[in-house]
């Protein structure tokens, strides 16, 4: 039974009708209003119910489900039973009296509550279950997509994307294929997903047209995404004025520039009247910004904001800023400060609806960096957490590399120590009651979690079959945070493969687990070193290459000499960037000693022989790691090797894994040799266990 109205409660009956077609049963949808259907298992025709999906204003409600509100009122107790409890999104869950009860206050939290069932599957609908809230950590849970609408010449139609093509574009034009944006939207919110960005932020010149005389093709895929409660943004370019409305100039206080950016902003809304918003990448890699008329960001930003603030869109402006044109031998330039450097000093100044947008760490989605210290040093602004969903720096789809685990980890990361707020509270929600200046919140809550998706037009959607585990795990940590990534990674295992094995579903969980739960640590062993980035190919980013960025202006750098490695960035001795964090860590990172392993070389510069925690030195733990991350993707590739010809997973899809962990097994032996080599010859410290190093 499904009590109330409106397209997204449409689309909860549309699923439950798709259901039913495939396991039995059937739906009635009633609009609110209705009567005669308030016997417990009755609605107006008498016929019983299991499942009764109900919005909480769609009254008269069934006796059971307001059994079930009733029950939800009382255990929260006085004084918070008001109208919406529930929340936008969340939903209440509960079984009662042989009916499984969703309520929520909108249409969407019947749409989360409904995608909730199905990852409980039987469990929903066994014992009676006292009411439970679930509501999403997140307000706003953003994948960010890099696609191009024209091929790129260098990236493609989709930079760093390992899926093939875009799903939303194909040589310049939008390729038309709807249904599978629809499929798209759907797959999106059973994770919980709830905004995307259809362009890459790089804005070339086809792209500038979204904004204006292409809306349409925009308008298009919001369509599509709509019925799954999926707000559509676009990344535009800040010199559009100039571009697009042939201004002379973008200078973000300039009239005519914040005109043209209301004129054009209100005929955005007059198409897409759910528009989220925009996304901007300014003076970052060749992108236009303020900095060109001497502007800062905050006068950069608010400007979008103010075109958008009177139809309720925001701006995500990114805070990745820095010198890509730098001096190699200028060693007092550190990249990981520059977005600190950039946006600390702005706190206070930007818009409600100005969301800073920081990549989780300081540098650049490398496989081990810390928390960027931008999180904590905002307390004023909304931020948001950016995620790189797709495997740029961490195998590039084509090694098995679960993110979720250090996704978690920094979540989880408490900038002022144990006392303090983490990550995902500072990116999170702000509840009544909470948040404010005393716990280093945002008073309006965080900007959310933002993803770079890795999805494309490939059969799987993301290139590797496994893949699919990080998209869905971003979706779910960004609504509840504190999950366990071995959790999801379980939940993901069941949605995916257990309805369609047909051999030992708890071998196939077994062996899943046992490739995937660590596979993040296995990357980083058989790839960088102890917080050490950046050793890849220059340009794709795959497989290794020492030096390759050595010696260039992009400010990635490892400083290996015959004595020692890694990055001082000391207030002692260094670039100073340990500063930038609050105490604890500010002396955590700062000390040799207190410093832990797994960043050693991201914060320091230590001579070969220094002892780790691990009681190893740095380079026979880099010599250890390397040898047995190699060895770890053999036995990933036995593993799977056992599930072949069991029924448990495709053919076809263990033939396409079985391809790629050949791939993983090369390329990790390739890193391992040359990172081993490289380190021997300019250590010329020999391995203790006397292993064949080339
Ligand atoms: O990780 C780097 C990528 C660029 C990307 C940039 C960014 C979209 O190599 O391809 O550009 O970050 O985040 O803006």
């Amino acid at each position: 039974l499904v009590r109330g109205d409106g397209p997204l409660v449409d689309t909860v009956g549309e699923e439950v009708a798709r259901a039913c077609a495939r396991y039995g049963g059937g739906v009635r949808h009633s609009a609110p209003g209705g009567t005669g259907d308030r016997d417990t298992h009755g609605d107006r025709t008498g016929e019983p119910f299991d499942l009764v999906f109900a919005l909480s204003a769609a009254g008269p409600l069934p006796a059971v489900v307001e059994t079930v509100q009733a029950e939800f009122r009382r255990r929260r107790g006085p004084g918070e039973s008001g109208g919406r409890a529930i929340g936008d999104e969340g939903f209440v869950i509960a079984r009662h009296d042989g009916v499984t009860v969703v309520l929520a206050d909108e249409a969407a939290g019947l749409l989360h509550g409904l995608f909730h069932v199905v990852r409980l599957g039987e469990t929903a609908f066994g014992a009676a279950r006292p009411p439970e809230h679930h509501r999403p950590a997140m307000p706003r849970r953003m994948l960010d997509h890099w696609d191009h609408v024209d091929v790129h010449p260098v990236m493609g139609q989709v930079e760093r994307g390992y899926a093939g093509g875009s799903i939303f574009w194909r040589d310049g034009a939008p390729r038309g294929d709807l249904g599978r944006v629809r499929a798209y939207g759907r797959l999106l919110a059973a994770c919980g997903v709830n905004a995307i960005t259809v362009n890459n932020v790089n804005v070339h010149a086809t792209e500038a047209h979204l904004l204006t005389d292409r809306l349409g093709d925009v308008a298009a895929i919001a369509g599509e995404l709509r019925p799954y409660g999926i707000r559509v943004h676009l990344s535009v370019g800040f010199a559009s004025p100039v571009v697009l409305g042939g201004l002379p100039t973008a200078d973000p206080l300039d009239e005519d520039v914040r005109t043209w950016w209301a004129g054009t902003t209100e005929r955005v809304y007059e198409t897409i009247p759910d528009f989220g918003g925009y996304v901007v990448k300014a003076d970052s890699e060749g992108q236009p910004g303020p900095f060109a008329y001497g502007r800062d960001h905050a006068d950069g930003a608010n400007a979008l904001a103010d075109a958008l603030a009177p139809f309720g869109g925001v701006v995500h402006w990114r805070a990745f800023v820095y010198d890509h044109r730098q001096d190699w031998r200028d060693r007092s330039t550190d990249r990981a400060r520059a977005a600190y450097d950039h946006f600390a000093r702005l706190d206070g100044r930007f818009r409600d609806n100005v969301v800073i947008q920081v990549k989780h760490g300081p540098i650049d989605f490398q496989v081990r960096e810390p928390v960027s210290p931008v999180v904590a040093a905002m307390p004023a602004t909304r931020v948001a957490v950016e995620l790189q969903v797709t495997q740029e720096y961490t195998g590039q789809q084509r090694h098995v590399c679960y993110l979720a685990p250090m996704w978690s980890e920094v979540l989880g990361f408490r900038p002022w120590g144990h006392a303090g707020p983490t990550v995902a509270h500072l990116a999170g929600a702000v509840a009544d009651g909470e948040g404010g200046e005393h716990d280093g919140r945002a008073p309006g809550g965080g900007g959310g979690l933002v993803g770079v998706s890795n999805v494309g037009d490939d059969a799987y959607w993301t290139g590797h079959p496994l893949a699919q585990a990080n998209l869905y795990a971003f979706g779910r940590l960004a609504w509840a945070p504190w999950t366990d990534p071995a959790e999801i990674l379980d939940e993901w295992i069941d949605l995916t493969f257990v309805p369609v094995a047909t051999g030992d579903p708890e071998g196939l969980r077994r062996t899943l687990h046992a490739m995937m739960d660590d596979s993040w640590r296995t990357y980083e062993s058989y790839t960088a070193p102890l917080g050490v980035g950046f050793m890849v190919r220059p340009g794709h980013h795959y497989g290794p290459d020492v030096d390759g960025y050595e010696y260039t202006p992009w400010g990635t750098y490892h400083f290996a000499d015959r004595d020692g490695v890694g990055v001082d960035r000391t207030r002692a001795t260094g670039t100073g960037f340990t500063g930038q964090y609050p105490p604890p860590w500010s002396e955590v990172y700062e000390s040799l000693e207190r410093c832990p392993d797994e960043l050693l070389l991201f914060f320091h510069h230590v001579p070969y022989g220094h002892v780790l925690h691990s009681g190893s030195t740095v380079i026979q733990h880099i010599y250890d790691t390397h040898f047995a991350g190699v060895e770890r993707v053999a036995e990933l590739r036995s593993l799977w090797e056992t599930l072949a010809g069991t029924g448990s997973v495709p053919a076809a899809l263990h033939a396409r894994v079985t391809d790629l962990l050949d791939e993983q097994l090369r390329c990790a032996r390739e890193w391992r040799d040359q990172i081993n080599a490289y380190f021997l010859r300019k250590s010329g410290v020999p391995d203790v266990h006397g292993r064949r190093i080339p």
